[in-house]
């Protein structure tokens, strides 16, 4: 057995330690990962995806964790990916947050990982959403991505998720930052977390004035504001009902559509990556470049010139073959 098939067997037998083995290959760009992907990718799509997001310090871990606990009583199993996180995943946090998340981690039904930015442009989307399709296979009921809300990387992380929790608090990440972000439009379900805090009760009004604006009329999903102090557990659960709303919204042939786009924006992900990869990962294209402009050629022609070498090269009239493993090593 190669190693791909041998690792894939372990992940579909149980084996736990196999989980965070292919998370590195896929993190890693490893080319074992694909061909392991190939043998488990019949047994992705039983988990729910939530994405967690929101700017730095609303607490986000902290609702994470929380979510892990109620998930756990109701016995679900939760897969959690941090994705270029500060706390308390890496130590960054305070203690008290630390010893709450290893509460956690002795629980063999809650996995934990984290995965660091790689600067690449969309490496880590992909990579993260490799990550998620291997503690699908390998069976975690709920799996949970937190990441940043900062930038393209990462708003294209949580996008793959099946619900997205955007996550704000009163003070630091309040809703005009989070307008202009574009945040409430990957919102599924807005959280206002620190409602221990003042101001909570004004931007929860604030939000769900900005959602009835921006959506009325335009979706048959209002996304609900909902409440929480996840420091001190409170309103923790209404954003488990909120989850599970929107996965009954989402049930039969939405889920399908919704998931199916999701896959097309991955592969189109991946071609653009590759593409790119060809094209500037060698000095060639790069030199050509430099030296049509310093001759007075404007972008366009560059990119014109660049555009008619390469669709020579690369693009055939007719589209790949349609049997789904063709073209696997
Ligand atoms: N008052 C109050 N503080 C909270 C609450 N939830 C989290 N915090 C605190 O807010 C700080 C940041 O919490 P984190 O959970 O690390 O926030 P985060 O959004 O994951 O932070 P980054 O990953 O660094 O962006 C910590 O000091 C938490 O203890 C809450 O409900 N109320
Ligand atoms: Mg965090």
């Amino acid at each position: 057995m190669t190693p791909a098939a041998s690792l894939a067997e372990k992940l579909l037998a149980g084996e736990r330690s196999a989980v965070p083995r292919l998370i590195s290959w896929a993190e890693n760009a490893d080319e074992r990962f694909p061909a392991a992907l190939a043998r488990i990718f019949g047994r992705v799509g039983g988990a729910w995806r939530t994405g967690v997001t929101g700017p730095p310090g609303v607490g986000k871990s902290t609702l994470v964790n929380e979510l892990a606990r109620l998930f756990r009583e109701r016995e679900r199993t939760v897969g959690i990916l941090a994705v270029d996180p500060s706390s308390p995943f890496t130590g960054g946090a305070l203690l008290g947050d630390r010893i709450r998340m290893e509460e956690r981690t002795l629980d063999a039904g809650v996995f934990i990982r984290s995965m660091a930015s790689r600067g690449s442009h969309g490496g880590l989307a992909l990579a993260a959403v490799d990550a998620c399709d291997v503690m699908d296979a390998f069976g975690f009921d709920e799996v949970v991505v937190e990441t940043v809300g900062v930038g393209q990387a990462e708003y294209d992380v949580v996008s793959a998720a099946d619900t997205v929790l955007v996550v704000l608090c009163p003070g630091a990440g309040d809703s005009i930052q989070a307008m202009k972000a574009g945040l409430l439009e990957v919102a599924d379900v807005l959280v206002v977390n620190k409602s221990d805090v003042s101001g909570a009760d004004r931007l929860v009004t604030d939000l769900e004035e900005a959602v009835h604006i921006r959506t009325a009329g335009r979706t048959e999903w209002t996304t609900p504001v909902v409440a929480c102090s996840a420091g001190t557990g409170k309103g923790v659960e209404g954003v488990v009902e909120a989850i599970e709303t929107h996965r009954g919204f989402l049930a039969g042939d939405r889920k399908e559509r919704l998931r199916a786009e999701k896959r097309i924006l991955q592969v189109r992900r991946k071609v653009s990556e590759r593409l790119s990869e060809a094209v500037w990962g060698s000095l060639g294209y790069l030199r050509t470049v430099e030296t049509l402009l310093r001759n007075g050629a404007t972008p366009y022609d560059v990119a014109a010139r660049v555009m008619t070498t390469i669709s020579a090269k690369l693009v055939d009239e007719n589209p790949p073959s349609t049997d789904p493993g063709a073209g696997r090593p």
